[in-house]
């Protein structure tokens, strides 16, 4: 009897051992994410629209993932399209739609993406910009701070962000002059140094060098210290943002002989008037001039800066995939890669960002994923996609739930099947470019009498010539909202008073992307019906143009 309850112990003991085997063989560790941003990079890639950029881990990426030819942000400004991105709903849904409001203080409860994989198992650490600003969300979203005692600072004596002397003094004496004279205001971008900076010295004497640096010390220690522990590292890249700084190798990438200037270089035959802005957030910058056009020389000169800004990210996150892979953790870990808004390089006559256009509003977007179906590698996709789609994405990718409030539609299918028939269209906002800062805000008083006084007059007199009897100041300057819906053929922006969004609109712009892909003419009061058409298609708003399922 002893013998026989002891074998039934031990059989007890067997299947309950066989239970944990099969469980441990069935709970496979949840794949790690990276999720990198880049600031301000439009898609200029050679592995889109034939651009002569150096960018050759991104290239390898698409090539060997699924590039997306067509992905657009929610608005064409950083904070407000990664509030929406990183909360999964849309600028107007948040109340984001300009750089100064926190998403956080005005959306107490919302579930970030990071917080959701937080709360769902994941280690979530940020590195670098990935949020705007300040506006970092750290006691929510993040598990941990990376630790920056793991590496050398090798940003000591970096001013502003250059490591030219004479830069760095540029740059005080102009931030010091603005201080006095506008105190607190100043801190919102005026006053500042050249808008670009060439010097010979190592990756990490820049930001972004640093922080990859700082990123792979970090993966190491947690891929050490609990490799069975999944993680999602935001990494955001500040490069190509203004100011273009880069060490020198980056810039010898490019023969300056191969660098054209933008063809169409004037604003839309027929555009509205408040559609396009001054190139504020260039010309604040102390080598620029302040009014008039920006010389061939230099423009010249900022694409070759913008080129080898966008060619040092992308070695950067080159080093953080070498890195993975030599670790043998890239084989379990999904890399995203975005930008949070494109950038006109003297397009329609403009530097910046702070659309709705098409050079604005669509970025470059890469998924690499190790579960990928081996036939399908490479091969971009067509479809209309958004930066609010990430979220659910990366959570049907993840196998996690997807939380209630997600305003896009997961894009995973597409990863093995890059023709599937998709959304029916993509939506983009910007409230009245021409009338506000870049960051989207009301022009400060410093700002409008340190630089754009009198660039703002001419750009009201525009206005006004176009609007007629329509024109009021505080209604163009404070509640006008630029709605843009991109369709596989068309881009329409209605112009609307967002406090009034049943009156009809006050101007509308429409593009043809199969004969006019640059938006040179608003063809809107030649194509009445289709005007009509494309309204009621945008009126059904996202819901109304997701993927038949
Ligand atoms: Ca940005």
């Amino acid at each position: 009897m002893k013998l026989r309850l002891n074998y039934l112990l031990l059989l007890m003991i067997s299947s309950l051992l066989m239970i944990g085997c099969t469980n441990k063989h069935i709970t496979k560790k949840k794949p790690n994410i990276l999720f990198i941003s880049i600031d301000d990079l439009r898609p200029e890639m050679s592995s889109y629209d034939n651009s002569i950029a150096v960018t050759p881990t991104l290239d390898k990426l698409s090539k060997q993932g699924t590039q997306f030819n067509r992905a657009y942000c929610q608005q064409a400004i950083c904070s407000p399209s990664r509030a929406s991105l990183m909360t999964g709903a849309r600028p107007e849904t948040i109340n984001v739609i300009e750089n100064y409001t926190y998403f956080r203080d005005e959306n107490p409860d919302i579930i970030t993406l990071p917080q959701h994989f937080k709360e769902n198992g994941y280690t979530t650490i940020n590195v670098g910009k990935v949020y705007h600003g300040k506006y970092n969300d750290p006691e929510k979203s993040w598990s941990m701070k990376p630790d920056k005692k793991l590496i050398k600072n090798t940003l000591k004596g970096l001013i502003g962000g250059y490591v030219n002397p004479k830069n760095q003094k540029i740059f005080k004496a102009n931030k010091a002059a603005m201080i006095k004279k506008y105190g607190a205001e100043a801190k919102y971008g005026l006053g500042l140094g050249p808008a670009f900076e060439c010097e010979d010295v190592a990756d990490n004497r820049y930001l972004d060098g640093y922080n990859t640096d700082l990123a792979i010390a970090n993966l190491k220690k947690m891929i050490t210290e609990s490799p069975d522990q999944p993680f999602f590292m935001g990494l955001g890249y500040i490069s190509p943002h203004l100011n273009f700084v880069a060490p020198k190798k980056y810039w010898d990438l490019y023969d300056p002989e191969d660098i054209k200037l933008a063809e169409n270089n004037t604003a839309p035959e027929n555009g509205a008037s408040m559609g396009l802005h001054a190139s504020f957030e260039l010309r604040v910058r102390s080598n620029i001039p302040n009014k008039g056009d920006i010389p061939d020389t230099l423009a010249h000169k900022l694409k070759h800066s913008y080129l080898a800004t966008s060619s040092y990210v992308d070695a950067q996150i080159g080093k953080v995939l070498s890195f993975l892979k030599e670790e043998g953790v890239l084989d379990n870990t999904i890399v995203m890669v975005w930008s949070d808004h494109g950038f006109h390089l003297g397009e329609m006559g403009v530097w910046g960002k702070a659309t709705n256009y098409e050079i604005a509003t669509r970025v470059p977007l890469i998924v690499w994923s190790p579960f990928q179906n081996e036939n399908n590698r490479g091969q971009a996709s067509d479809a209309l996609v958004e930066l609010v789609d990430m979220y659910p994405t990366l959570c049907e990718l993840a196998d996690i739930p997807q939380p209630n409030h997600l305003e896009g539609q997961s894009f995973k299918a597409l990863l093995d099947q890059p023709k599937l028939k998709w959304k029916e269209a993509v939506f983009s906002q910007f409230p009245t470019p021409a009338l506000r800062e870049w960051a989207a805000n009301p022009l400060s008083k410093g700002m409008r009498e340190t630089y754009f006084g009198p660039l703002i007059e001419e750009v009201e007199e525009g206005i006004k010539d176009q609007m007629k009897e329509e024109w009021d100041r505080a209604l163009f300057e404070n509640d006008i909202m630029g709605y843009s819906m991109r369709t596989k053929d068309y881009r329409i922006i209605i112009w609307k008073d967002r406090k009034n969004k049943d009156k009809a609109p006050l101007f509308v712009e429409l593009y043809d992307h199969i004969n006019d892909p640059k938006e040179t003419k608003n063809i809107a009061e030649q194509k009445p019906e289709l005007v009509a058409e494309l309204t009621a298609q945008f009126e059904k708003g996202w819901k109304g143009n997701l993927p038949v399922q």
